[in-house]
């Protein structure tokens, strides 16, 4: 069994740790400090996902067949088992993702919050009853497990999202196979280890690392899975989608976002500066909900570029274990390399405010950091305006009218989180109207939707489903409808009852 104490980790199949069949491995280091090698992990391939898959669909009869309030009572066991090791958890993920602590600590509690939801949910996971048509006839519609389920999770939440789709599968009766990302594999395995030590069954959770070649193609073509969920890059979940139609898997993809938060005129500007600075610049602009994109009304223009300029010129880039850090590393140098190729286009297209460059100063000589940057002057239709960057970058868009501000909220392919800054009421409800996303904020910056309500977006960002909330049950259950007709006899539905007026 590995531990954060050694580097050794291995994959989990049917309870036990164990190598890659091939015997290769990976490592992963940490951004901030690329010596510092974080784990060895097996360099798993389609032997390891079959074997995974084949214990998971071992576990599945009695795992689906345990009373759901009772999979929600090794839910609670583990919520509380994360909620002990939160400080532990967190700081293996500063090291190995970078994000800095605070936030770290927030991406676990994210887990637990939807740990402790869907172990409610064990005694309620509400179906339907509804009056029949007929006189003595009952129906009613349940919930059922699907069966295998397989998770892709990536590194920029790397404990939140594997919770966030592994708790509402398994209270829903399903056994999991996952695969996280390869930057980030020490912290699923070591959140793996605390869910074994909660209760899990053996063979209900496993976990193959690897890479998305040669373990996510396994998963998603098996034809023992039933249902994929992804959250990483739009071309890949178009790949995903595309290889899992070949068995009708149910898919559900969380992809690409391009947020923008609109600061109107009226705003309260020191409000709207605190949200701009926490949503684009927090975790790196790592974040699908990170805001890349500022609106800003040009009659405020000037006066909040300067105060944004002044405020960001003075976040301090560092480690994330060190509590003076406000932004740490990006995931790794190829980031780098794609930030900075966007700096070329950026500098040809718009006005560079601050930053632009990979910062390398000091400290920071060993990882991979990129300096906050801001765009200004930047046309709607920009590359820089357009595309999802996922570093600490934002552009800055200005504005003259509200249509205007719609028709380019509106024009980029993704539609995940929208925010508006304004103390006129009409427009914050037009805007919740207007503004074509999965999630609408009103004085309150783009990032930060909370474990309860649904999350996802439109157009590209997504393929229609919703994670966490209630509408995570509706993705990882399958709904039958049930009749039970104690009436004796042979009743027809829709011939025997006619309404009174057609008689
Ligand atoms: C993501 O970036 O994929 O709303 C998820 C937020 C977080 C989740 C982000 N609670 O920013």
């Amino acid at each position: 069994m590995s531990s954060t104490a050694t580097t050794t980790y291995r994959n989990l199949i049917g309870g036990k740790w164990v190598d890659a069949q091939s015997g290769g491995t990976f490592t992963s280091s940490s951004p901030a400090n690329h010596d510092e090698v974080i784990g060895e992990f097996p360099a798993s391939g389609p032997a390891d996902v079959d074997a995974a898959v084949a214990a998971a669909k071992a576990a599945f009869p009695a795992w689906s067949l345990m009373p759901a309030p009772k999979r929600g009572e090794i839910l609670f066991r583990i919520g509380r088992l994360l909620a002990e090791h939160k400080e532990e958890l967190a700081t293996l993920m500063t090291r190995e993702m970078g994000k800095v602590l605070t936030e770290a600590r927030g991406d676990v509690q994210e887990a637990i919050d939807v740990a402790y939801y869907m172990a409610g949910e064990g005694r309620r996971m509400f179906g339907m009853t509804v009056p029949s048509e007929m006189p003595d006839k009952f129906a009613m519609a349940i919930r059922r497990p699907i069966g295998v389920v397989g998770l892709i999770t990536p590194w920029n939440f790397p404990v939140a999202i594997p919770g966030w789709k592994l708790f509402p599968a398994l209270i829903c009766g399903n056994t999991v196979v996952m695969k996280p990302a390869s930057d980030t594999p020490a912290c699923v395995v070591r959140f793996a280890e605390l869910l074994m030590e909660g209760g899990l069954p053996d063979g209900v959770l496993n976990v193959v690392t690897g890479s998305g070649t040669d373990v996510g193609h396994a998963i998603v073509e098996h034809p023992d899975v039933k249902v994929i969920s992804f959250t990483g890059h739009t071309e890949t979940g178009i790949d995903i989608s595309t290889r899992a139609a070949k068995t009708l898997k149910r898919v559900s993809l969380e992809l690409g976002g391009k947020n923008p938060i609109v600061v109107w005129e009226d705003a309260d500007l020191p409000l709207a500066l605190d949200s701009v600075v926490w949503s684009a610049y927090g975790t790196s602009g790592q974040r699908c909900t990170a805001a890349s994109r500022l609106i800003v009304h040009r009659r405020i223009h000037d006066e909040f570029v300067e105060m944004l300029r002044k405020r960001v010129a003075a976040l301090v880039l560092g480690d994330g274990l060190d509590p003076k850090t406000d932004v740490g590393p990006v995931i790794n140098e190829r980031a780098v390399e794609r930030i900075a190729g966007y700096m070329e286009i950026g500098r040809a297209e718009a006005d560079l405010v601050l930053g632009g460059n990979p910062a390398r100063d000091g400290t920071l000589a060993n990882g991979s950091f990129f300096e906050p940057t801001i765009f200004t002057e930047v046309k709607p239709d920009a590359r820089i305006a357009q595309e999802e960057i996922f570093g600490p970058v934002t552009s800055i868009i200005p504005v003259e009218s509200w249509e205007e501000t719609v028709e380019i909220v509106n024009s980029v392919k993704y539609g995940l989180s929208t925010s508006l800054f304004t103390r006129d009421v009409n427009l914050a409800f037009r805007s919740i109207r207007d503004f074509d996303s999965g999630l609408g904020y009103v004085n309150h910056g783009t990032i930060g939707a909370e474990a309860h309500l649904p999350f996802g977006g439109t157009k590209a960002t997504g393929n229609g489903h919703r994670e966490v909330g209630q509408t995570a049950l509706d993705f990882f259950s399958e709904w039958k409808s049930v009749y039970i007709d104690y009436s004796g006899k042979l009743q027809r539905a829709q011939i025997d009852m006619t309404f009174a007026d057609q008689e």
